[in-house]
């Protein structure tokens, strides 16, 4: 049986993201009577509401006269969070052009992956990483003369010096079917197996998702009445902005007329610091960091009681620790699940916290269905696959056909991998995931990649990377299972193994949960690696 969301349907304009967002902001927030009011705090450095759009139309205005940037072409970003982010993005988006976000921490073999997949003419980074964009684009094939790299912290290629204030034209798109093909993001995931993907998002995917948000916030009487209060609300972002659901939050931030308080490099200390000193009252976080608060010491020694809301997401979240937090803090602890392939939220819990455990109701517009090993419909409160259908489904993966297929059927209905059941009050309980990711602190770790990496070791024949769970962080982390060449010297091998992994990817996909191995990893009779036998295997061991 289909599931429905709960909150009435709506009307999606048909405008791109950053025109829908200034307007928006200005019609229904405090931006609209007073838009000297600061919108993003970065360290001693802020913006205020009308200097982001300013700085955002002259760095556009920038990309089309002097760069000849067009409709199409691909801007890369591999920063850090701060202010000049969203102007980065925002400002390609209103020439028509597409945003990839990517991970500043990778080296050069990962940022190149992307770059070819992605083709950009003009990269967005920091000065200090300029060697390592040079050295991707090489790999990539990429020219590097041909391409265009900006920085965000002055020097000479400072993007501040492409501003420009001559007229660009606005890609105002005027129909349905416009909004719905216009690429906006390319955001990386690896779906449901193998290898990173490019999630092509469009407009209409973002205005619709960040309009679903809004809705549900809308009816949030619980945080209504929390927050009315307050001229402006303040929210501290601390999740990457290359990340889908960090992209999510800076909009979200922006459009609800918050001020938005960055913070780059994460330390929980300096979290809990720039809490107290900004007087913060709503995170999005990922489970660990919500552990962290309620468990750490560190956060005894800070002013946390402007806290208001703070929401969870990008990975599981126990009952247990969300009615902790809740019990503790003394704060609405509330619930999202999203994914890069859905632009990204698809259910998110109200304060009232019915369900403690829940990923919360269905978004507007959204449907659900959960399906049995045989593709075959559960019914209502059954566990399945979930599939989801609405207006935030991605237009598919970039160049890969095979890939959109297997995920999107004809009918629009994404086969999201995680396993679940929505119960009789609508909310939407993650149980299991069936895809392969591991999901370390809400980062993805494609066990492909990692797999592929160690059987390049010449030691090791075949290897299957799977989840485990650590408690005591609250985040899963990978394990590897390796089989090894006939003859190969054991001791050792393991360190061995993991070090190598850790000399060729960025450090959350080092193998955390270590290496172990086996005489030959299972597989069924088509050559699969049968995950669920090794992951049953770890779980009987924990267990005994
Ligand atoms: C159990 O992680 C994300 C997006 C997260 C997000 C976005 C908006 C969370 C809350 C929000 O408000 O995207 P990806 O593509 O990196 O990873 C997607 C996968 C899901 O398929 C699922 O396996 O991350 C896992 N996941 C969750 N699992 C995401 N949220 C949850 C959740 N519970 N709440």
């Amino acid at each position: 049986m289909k599931s429905t969301s709960p909150f009435p349907p709506l009307e999606i304009p048909q405008l791109d993201l950053p025109t829908f967002m200034f307007s928006y902001a200005k019609q229904h927030t405090v931006y609209g009577r007073n838009p000297e009011l600061a919108a993003i705090v970065d360290k001693a450095q802020s913006l205020s509401f009308s200097d982001l759009e300013s700085q955002t139309e002259a760095f556009a205005a920038g990309l089309y006269n002097r760069l000849g940037f067009r409709k199409g072409d691909v801007l890369a970003t591999i920063l850090p969070n701060s202010m000049m982010y969203p102007v980065a993005v925002m400002g390609t988006h209103m020439v028509g052009g597409v945003v990839t976000t990517a991970n500043p921490a990778y080296n050069a073999r990962e940022l190149a992956y992307q770059l070819k997949e992605t083709n950009p003419t003009v990269v967005v980074t920091l000065q200090s990483s300029i060697p390592i964009v040079k050295k991707a684009l090489g790999i990539a094939g990429i020219s590097v003369s041909g391409t265009c790299i900006l920085t965000t912290d002055g020097g000479r290629n400072n993007m501040r010096r492409v501003f420009s204030s001559q007229g660009f034209p606005r890609v105002y798109l005027r129909t349905k079917e416009e909004a719905s093909t216009t690429h906006a993001f390319i955001v990386f995931s690896s779906g449901t197996s193998g290898k990173p993907k490019g999630v092509v998002l469009s407009h209409q995917n973002m205005v619709s998702n960040a309009l679903q948000f809004l809705c549900i916030e809308k009816f949030d009487v619980e945080l209504r009445n929390a927050t009315n209060h307050m001229l402006q609300r303040r929210w501290l972002q601390v999740l990457p902005m290359f990340h889908i659901y960090g992209i999510m939050i800076s909009n979200m931030c922006i459009l609800s007329g918050a001020v938005m308080v960055i913070m780059d490099k994460f330390d929980f200390g300096g979290f809990c610091s720039l809490i107290e000193e900004h007087r913060i009252d709503t995170v999005y976080v990922a489970p660990p960091i919500l552990l962290a608060l309620v468990k750490s010491p560190v956060a005894k020694r800070y002013d946390l009681s402007s806290l208001v809301l703070l929401t969870s997401g990008a990975a599981p979240l126990s009952k247990e620790l969300q009615t902790e937090a809740r019990q503790k803090l003394g704060i609405f602890v509330t619930q999202g699940y999203g994914m890069s392939e859905t632009s990204p939220l698809v259910t998110r819990s109200l304060c009232n916290n019915s369900a403690p455990g829940s990923a919360g109701k269905l978004c507007p517009d959204t449907e659900a269905v959960f399906l049995d090993d045989d593709g075959k419909q559960v019914g209502k409160g059954q566990v399945g696959e979930l599939c989801v259908r609405g207006p935030q489904i991605m237009i598919g993966y970039l160049n890969n056909k095979k890939a959109t297929k297997e995920m999107l059927s004809s009918t629009g209905l994404l086969h999201t991998g995680d396993i679940g059941y929505i119960d009789a009050d609508d909310n939407l309980f993650i149980t299991d995931r069936k895809k392969e990711l591991v999901k370390y602190k809400g980062f993805q770790i494609p066990p492909a990649e990692l797999e592929g990496l160690l059987t390049d070791h010449p030691a090791v024949v075949d290897a299957a990377v799977i989840p485990v769970y650590d408690e005591s962080q609250a985040t899963e982390i990978p394990k590897a299972f390796v089989a090894l060449a006939a003859g190969t010297r054991r001791d050792g091998l393991e360190k061995e193994l993991c070090a190598w992994i850790e000399a060729r990817v960025v450090d959350y996909k080092k193998l955390r949960g270590g290496v172990e191995v086996m005489d030959a990893i299972p597989k069924s009779a088509t050559g699969k690696i049968l995950r669920r036998v090794l992951k049953d295997l770890e779980t009987n061991r924990l267990k005994n």
